[in-house]
């Protein structure tokens, strides 16, 4: 072969280093409707999978193995008439390391919200016992429960709930400062018991307004993620445009997500829906629409920023459709919403791609893993 010829032969294959297309590789498989994994900050040993019906598992990083023994069993505290709810999100608290706690987002037997303070025995072992109730909130209907909790770049506790249920938001809950219902709500969980509402909490010295609230007009949160000082919220939609809203902590305050009077930034034809609020309306930076096509789908799952060793993806919003097989990838910066991508080849298992994803989650090394509903949980990888 000529020298000449040589070159060009490698040429490809070096060009092919510095952007080779992101993978999904399978990590674990046959898990009982996985929703969520997490990890306390600093640690590599475990990852710890959520079950919706109330089991955390753990996944041993070094042996590439599911531990037989599980972290904690609630299945006796929560009951699932309808797909949205169960145990739905997991935080461990910053300072893990000394006071060995965490918190959780479950729907109880009566299908109400409770969010819940537990300790360990363990690394291995949540202690059941151990449970405080911090937060409880009745709901109307069996969908529409949020789920999401972690700790904000303030070190405060912020919860996702949804409007409680049905369509329209039937009750008006999502504007009504008096219910917890389609909010985000931010509060100080640092002491020994209970928790602590922040001073500067927007409702605070509010009479008429539940003062946990920070943000209102939220339909569904289903999964938001810090960037930097920036919460990246994903609200589900009803009938028409699903949403991505990317908004700086300081302006969360007070902030309005616009449901039910819109929906995406499409005004609704809410009649019912009179209770406003004044604060700043949120525009989401991204919207999709209801359709069958790449760009559609049906029910957002919100991701993060992918901080993982992939090069092609770092620093791209990943999130995916949870109806549509889609996932996809974006740039968001300066609140645009730029160059998407859908990894819909990248990410298929001998040419199928990964269905019903119910959340993505980072480790606290930046790997992220995608978690399907239907039993498994996949790494991204080169
Ligand atoms: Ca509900
Ligand atoms: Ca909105």
């Amino acid at each position: 072969m000529k020298p000449s010829l040589l070159v060009l032969t490698f040429l490809p294959f070096v060009a092919s280093l510095g952007q080779s297309a992101p993978r999904a590789t399978l990590l674990v498989n046959n898990l009982n409707k996985p929703v969520y994994l997490s990890a306390p900050k600093h640690s590599n040993d475990y990852l710890y999978i959520l079950e919706k019906e109330g089991v955390i598992k753990l996944y041993e990083r070094k042996s590439k193995k599911l531990l037989k023994n599980t972290f904690l069993d609630i299945r006796d505290k929560i009951k699932i008439q309808m797909t949205e709810q169960g145990l739905l999100g997991m935080a461990f608290s910053p300072h893990f390391a000394t006071d060995h706690r965490f918190y959780l987002y479950y729907t109880d037997n009566n299908g109400d919200t409770v969010v819940s303070r537990y300790s360990v025995s363990s690394k291995i072992k949540a202690d059941k016992s151990s449970e405080e109730i911090l937060l409880t909130q009745a709901q109307d209907f069996k969908n529409h429960n949020g789920g999401w909790i972690d700790f904000g770049p303030d070190g405060m506790l912020y919860i996702g709930l949804g409007d409680g249920g049905r369509a329209n938001d039937t009750k008006q809950r999502a504007q009504d400062l008096t219910t917890l219902l389609g909010k985000i709500l931010r509060v100080d969980v640092s002491s020994e018991e209970g928790y602590q509402v922040p001073a500067d909490n927007p409702f605070f010295e509010s009479e008429s307004a539940r003062p946990e609230i920070l943000s209102y007009g939220l339909r569904n949160p289903w999964r938001c993620s810090w960037v930097g000082k920036s919460l990246i919220v994903a609200d589900v939609g009803q009938n028409a445009w699903e949403e991505v809203n990317v908004v700086e902590n300081k302006d969360l305050f007070n902030a309005n997500f616009g449901w039910p009077q819109r929906e995406g930034t499409h005004k609704t034809r809410n009649q019912k829906a009179k209770k406003k609020n004044l604060g700043k309306l949120i525009e989401p930076v991204y919207e999709y629409q209801h359709d069958g096509n790449d760009t559609g789908g049906f029910s957002i799952t919100g991701g993060a920023i992918y901080n993982g060793s992939v090069k092609e993806l770092q620093g791209r919003y990943v999130f995916a459709d949870y109806v549509k097989p889609h996932i996809w990838s974006a740039k968001i910066a300066e609140n645009k919403f730029t160059d998407l991508k859908h990894h819909k080849a990248d990410f298929a298992q001998n040419g199928k791609e990964i269905k019903q994803v119910a959340s993505f989650a980072s480790d606290p090394q930046g790997e992220m893993y995608i978690i399907s509903h239907q039993g498994q949980i996949y790494k991204i990888t080169e």
